[in-house]
């Protein structure tokens, strides 16, 4: 959502929520009150009700303000950037949610370094899905700018990396990511670019 906001140049306010400190500042009940999920992020539009879920708020954000278009103009094309998007954010990026890990430690007995192959394996998996749809050498996944699915990828690709994926199966991937890295909109919605991030 931060990626999108930047894309679209729209001005913002941040809050920090912290996923860790005192057991996780996403379950108390001032920010319930905002995402009854307990989850990041939330999205309080100017005037509007708070919206939840990043890919109806990123949708959201290229309906309300269509300008760069995070989507492209043909119905079969949208459908397919739609996909690989999805693939991340609906079929990987649950499985290696915080309080899924959480959960596989507390109540199923996993220790990290098996945590760490649960998380290496969801991430790889669909990574390859997603890299053997990709046109090779492609700078984006779809035209010549990045989109919906770069938005959620380079965020994936963070945390395959924070969790020691080995990337060098997918070339098209880091293409794709380092291109989006170099560009301010990316950079600038980093996790260490964050005014709360930890050093
Ligand atoms: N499908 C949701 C997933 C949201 C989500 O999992 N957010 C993470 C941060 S990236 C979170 O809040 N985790 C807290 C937790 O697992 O307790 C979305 O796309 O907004």
């Amino acid at each position: 959502v931060r990626i999108a906001l930047n894309l679209k140049g729209l001005s913002h306010e941040q809050v920090a929520v912290h996923l860790t400190r005192a057991g996780g500042e996403q379950h108390r009940e001032g920010y319930r009150s905002i995402n009854p999920q307990g989850l990041l992020p939330a999205l309080a539009p100017d005037g509007g009700p708070v919206l939840t879920q990043s890919m109806a708020i990123v949708e959201y954000l290229d309906e309300r303000f269509p300008e760069p278009p995070l989507l492209p103009s043909n119905a079969l094309d949208r459908a397919r950037v739609r996909a690989l998007a999805h693939t991340i954010a609906a079929d990987v990026q649950p499985l290696q949610n915080l309080r899924v890990l959480q959960l596989l430690r507390s109540q199923h007995g996993l220790d990290q370094q098996q945590i760490g192959s649960w998380v290496r394996h969801w991430i790889a998996t669909g990574f390859a899905s997603v890299e053997e749809q990709l046109p090779s050498k492609a700078l984006f996944v779809a035209g010549s700018a990045p989109g919906l699915a770069e938005v959620v990828l380079v965020p994936q690709m963070y945390n395959a990396r924070r969790f020691g994926v080995d990337l060098s199966a997918f070339p098209n991937l880091c293409a794709i990511d380092a291109a989006c890295r170099a560009l301010p909109a990316f950079a600038l919605a980093a996790p260490e670019a964050q005014a709360d991030a930890v050093a």
